[in-house]
């Protein structure tokens, strides 16, 4: 009987299972800090550091039926367990675990994390543990039960518990690996650091039987005085009515659901646009007779014209620049509001309108100031250098990312572009992989722009011929004229060309400086060098008549393992217009007054 039902709970826990990619969680909810049921599983979770997986795999190297996750313990002093969770040895979440322990600095390997918890389940209520993001790879355990996996470090998953949980001592077991491997997104190679861990916020969810999974809304672009969108239920339906309001401009609409709980609407609506000036967002709240979800929606179109940008169909140029999600004033993975307010304020008082978040989906408080701050934003996927572009398990995974990237921010007004890439070389193989990517993102979103980081052939003038330009909204390209080649004076005779009647927006320039290192400007990594170089990068940028937009290389300094000049690097990557820990350099200040100039132009 006790076999029965325990075989009984875990097929109830795995039916709402979906695969994605390789990953197996339950389909996406969004809006998670709109729901009024939920209840953070942040702060301290025990740990075991487990370098040979030996709680995932026996010793035949196959995945194990009983592994740390039972979180056993002795009965008799006769019984052999090899492992235990101890209340003292904790790991804050979210955060990564290389910043937290001197012994983890450099680790990439398995960790199982654990939080216990007691929690009371109403009747006819579900209950979802979402995870805003963990590095690389997780597996998940409720209760002793494996109920879901989830590859790709930058996204968000769910999986759903409600058969599984216990009114006291829940044990929530994951198994969080980073190791970095060939066939994965990223790939083994990147010029960032690999913080492994459980490094975005913990969340339960508790929902209706039926609840509303997902939305959309945003203008018409065909008709701007149009609002339109739609809304994705979950559980069981039957025609189940949905409405929909903008209370501040005294909307409401109702609409039914299909069978399969999705159910579309438009409606003409009388709405001030969202820009960077007046970032004005509104309460919208879509309910169920059960469920209720309010957000702060931006409405805004986006669009190109030639070599134009535009927003709401006025020319735009993007004053940007881009960032890591690294921590200000302390090495690690950023997280959190704050973390996102310093950041995003840099930029806002450096003058930018625009950030480019590289080289990966960042968190979601980044894109939620964004839109409260009007900035607008670049987002992509960690496609990076040398991915295996004939792999179609890679492929998959990739497309994993964007999905689930898109599922989570296609409410914010602030993203405006979806990149696919970032520096990837020019072959027939990298071009399908990519445009298959391309073709996924519009069939999401056919409201955004998509574009990525390419690169250029050298010479004079500099030509932007890569084929994939083609499938693009914008162009972006990298360059380093001045830094990896050449001398800062050389780029003001530089001049720019194309074959795309496109706009182009330099996605990196730049140029290392360590802060407070101050010398002769014809030597590298002198903070006079940095703003020398600066200057003569934007007098050759200004030259380029299809340039809609710039983001220099980058910020604020990070975490980079490549980067091991003794003294100046020191496992650092020193592009920033601002040390790690916030000063700021000439640069910046060339970048600042630069920028407010060109505004003023506007
Ligand atoms: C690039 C990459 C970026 C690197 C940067 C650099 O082109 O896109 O990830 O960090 O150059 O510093 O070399």
């Amino acid at each position: 009987m006790v076999r029965t039902l325990f075989l009984f709970l875990i097929i109830a826990a795995f039916t709402t299972i979906s695969s994605l990619g390789q990953s197996k969680t339950s389909p996406l909810i969004t809006h998670v800090t709109s729901r009024t049921n939920t209840t953070t599983l942040n702060g301290n979770w025990e740990y075991i550091i487990d370098p040979y997986e030996t709680g995932f795999y026996n010793y035949r190297f196959e995945e194990q039926e009983n592994g740390f996750f039972k979180n056993e313990k002795e009965q008799t002093p006769m019984d052999l367990i090899e492992y235990g969770f101890l209340p003292s040895n904790t790991l804050k979440v979210p955060g990564d675990w290389n910043s937290q322990e001197d012994k983890l600095l450099y680790y990439e390997g398995a960790v199982w994390y654990k939080k216990t918890f007691d929690y009371q389940l109403s009747d006819n209520k579900r209950l979802f543990i979402h995870i805003g993001a963990a590095n690389y790879k997780s597996h998940i355990y409720f209760n002793g039960i494996k109920v879901g996996m989830h590859e790709g470090g930058f996204t968000p998953f769910n999986l759903e518990v409600t058969q599984l949980v216990k009114s006291t001592s829940n044990d929530l077991v994951i198994l969080v690996e980073n190791k970095r491997a060939a066939d994965r997104v990223p790939t083994v190679n990147t010029d960032w650091w690999n913080y492994g861990g459980i490094t975005r916020d913990v969340t339960l969810i508790e929902t209706a039987k039926t609840f509303i999974r997902q939305f959309e809304i945003r203008l018409d672009p065909e008709n701007t005085e149009n609002i339109t969108g739609w809304v994705q239920l979950d559980g069981k339906v039957s025609n189940d009515e949905v409405s929909i309001s903008i209370p501040e401009i005294g909307k409401s609409n109702k609409i039914n659901v299909d069978k399969t709980g999705k159910g579309t609407f438009s409606f003409k609506a009388n709405v001030s646009l969202w820009t960077p000036e007046t970032p004005q967002l509104y309460n919208v709240t879509v309910s169920t007779k059960d469920d209720q979800l309010t957000d702060q929606i931006g409405f805004r179109t986006i669009s190109v014209e030639g070599k134009k940008i535009l927003l709401n169909g006025q020319s735009i140029f993007l004053r940007g620049v881009c960032i890591h999600e690294e921590a200000p004033k302390r090495a690690g993975r950023a997280h959190g509001p704050e973390d996102a307010m310093t950041l995003l304020k840099w930029a806002k008082d450096m003058g930018c309108n625009y950030v480019r978040l590289a080289h990966y989906p960042h968190n979601e408080h980044m894109v939620k100031l964004a839109d409260e701050l009007g900035l607008m934003i670049w987002s992509e996927i960690p496609v990076y250098w040398t991915i295996q572009w004939n792999n179609p398990s890679t492929l998959n995974l990739a497309k994993q990312q964007l999905t689930e990237m898109i599922e989570r921010d296609r409410n914010r007004a602030s993203v405006i572009i979806w990149s696919m890439a970032n520096e990837t070389p020019v072959t027939p193989d990298r071009l399908t992989f990519i445009t298959t990517l391309i073709k996924q993102a519009r069939a999401l979103d056919p409201s955004r722009l998509i574009s990525a980081a390419l690169e250029v052939e050298w010479g004079n003038p500099i030509a932007l011929k890569d084929p994939l330009g083609k499938h693009l909204d914008i162009l972006g390209c990298n360059e380093y004229v001045g830094w990896y080649g050449g001398k800062p004076e050389d780029a003001p005779s530089k001049t720019w060309t194309t074959i795309y009647n496109k706009p182009l927006i330099i996605s990196e320039f730049g140029g290392g400086a360590l802060f407070g290192n101050h010398g002769d400007e014809n030597n590298k990594w002198t903070e006079e060098y940095q703003q020398k170089l600066y200057i003569n990068q934007l007098k050759m940028l200004d030259k380029i008549d299809f340039l809609q937009g710039m983001t220099p290389w980058v910020l604020m300094d990070f975490r980079s393992p490549r980067r091991l000049k003794p003294g100046i690097q020191d496992g650092w990557n020193r592009k920033g217009l601002i040390s790690d820990q916030g000063q700021k350099k000439l640069a910046y200040y060339i970048m600042q007054s630069y920028y407010t100039k060109k505004a003023m132009q506007e």
